[in-house]
């Protein structure tokens, strides 16, 4: 295996409107505490990171039907959109840290607006495409998808703060792993839109190399598109991934969370990455918070070459006495 050299762009998110548990916005500072910048660079990436953006008040954001606090969900994923444009622009990979996943509105709507042939590979227990409509909760972490997929248009209502918003992912470039949890709207939804979706009973039947083989062959079947990988968290199983809001038993193993990681990095074609819904205030010891944290950073490191066969310099010589 050759080492090549990534260029990495960090973008931090906290915000934790997209749903209603407070501490998911100090996921951004978490992941870099257990050395996201220095870990990376230790691996030969080139690294600079944007900081935090920084997210205002909404004063008067009531329900819109049922869903909660759409104006600030609308605004943050605007400034999050605008970050990412940016950062790609620069010539980086995007990393957005989040927040919760209601932010990959922004993060896949900026970052189709410089790679408008994209395809998204979304990591989560969760299919997170309920429309406002669908929704159970009314949480827009559980409906991002829906905003962003063309064949759902005529179903999203005009919400306030997210008249800028326009769909930019077709339903045949979406690929799904470690679904567990998936809301009966929202099954229906994926089986009418034929979206490629490897279940947890799939990663099971099938085994991770496959699902990962079989993801390729998918979104690759015409041309060679740049990858939006969305990684939930929660995808991971609880025992190594604990703070988590909507923690799901029966989730990817450490392997299978790195294996996809590793393998979506030899195709060269990974073009940004979230990494969401790290909650540590939702740790019941200080050590769940770290462990979650450091599998979060583990999964940075594998889109951006690291292996577990090791690695080395091109120019390395074994010293000689
Ligand atoms: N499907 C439920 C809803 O729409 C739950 C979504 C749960 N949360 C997430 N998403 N973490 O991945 O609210
Ligand atoms: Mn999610
Ligand atoms: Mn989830």
């Amino acid at each position: 295996l050759r080492r090549q050299l990534h260029s990495v762009g960090i973008v931090g998110a906290p915000f934790s409107r997209g749903q209603p548990r407070d501490g998911v916005q100090r996921g951004p500072d978490v992941i870099r505490g257990a050395g996201l910048v220095r870990k990376l660079e230790g691996q030969d990436c080139m690294v600079k990171d944007y900081g935090n953006l920084i997210f205002e008040e909404v004063s008067n954001d009531h329900p819109f039907g049922t869903t909660k606090q759409p104006r600030a969900v609308g605004l943050a994923n605007k400034q999050v959109a605008d970050a990412v444009q940016r950062v790609k622009n620069d010539g980086y990979t995007c990393v957005m840290l989040g927040g919760d996943h209601s932010l990959a509105i922004g993060s896949i709507h900026g970052h189709a607006a410089c790679r408008p042939e994209l395809s998204v590979v979304w990591v989560d227990a969760h299919a997170d495409i309920n429309t406002p409509l669908t929704s159970p909760t009314g949480n827009i972490h559980g409906q991002p998808m829906s905003y962003l997929i063309h064949e759902l248009h005529n179903k999203i209502p005009v919400m306030p703060n997210f008249s800028w918003i326009q769909p930019c992912v077709t339903a045949k470039d979406i690929v799904y792993i470690g679904l567990r949890d998936v809301d009966p709207e929202e099954h229906y939804i994926l089986k009418h839109l034929g979206i490629k979706t490897f279940s947890m009973t799939e990663v099971d039947s099938l085994g991770i190399a496959r699902v990962m083989e079989q993801t390729c062959d998918h979104i690759f079947s015409k041309i060679k598109k740049p990858i939006h990988l969305s990684y939930d968290i929660d995808a991971l199983d609880p025992s190594l991934a604990p703070a988590t809001g909507t923690p799901v038993i029966g989730g990817l193993t450490y392997r299978e969370g790195i294996y996809i990681t590793e393998y979506l990095c030899q195709t060269g074609l990974l073009s940004a990455i979230d990494i969401v819904e790290v909650n540590p205030k939702l740790a019941k010891r200080e050590e769940e918070a770290q462990l979650t944290a450091s599998v979060a950073v583990d999964l940075v490191l594998g889109c951006f070459g690291r292996v577990r066969e090791g690695s080395h310099r091109a120019d390395y010589k074994i010293p000689e006495p």
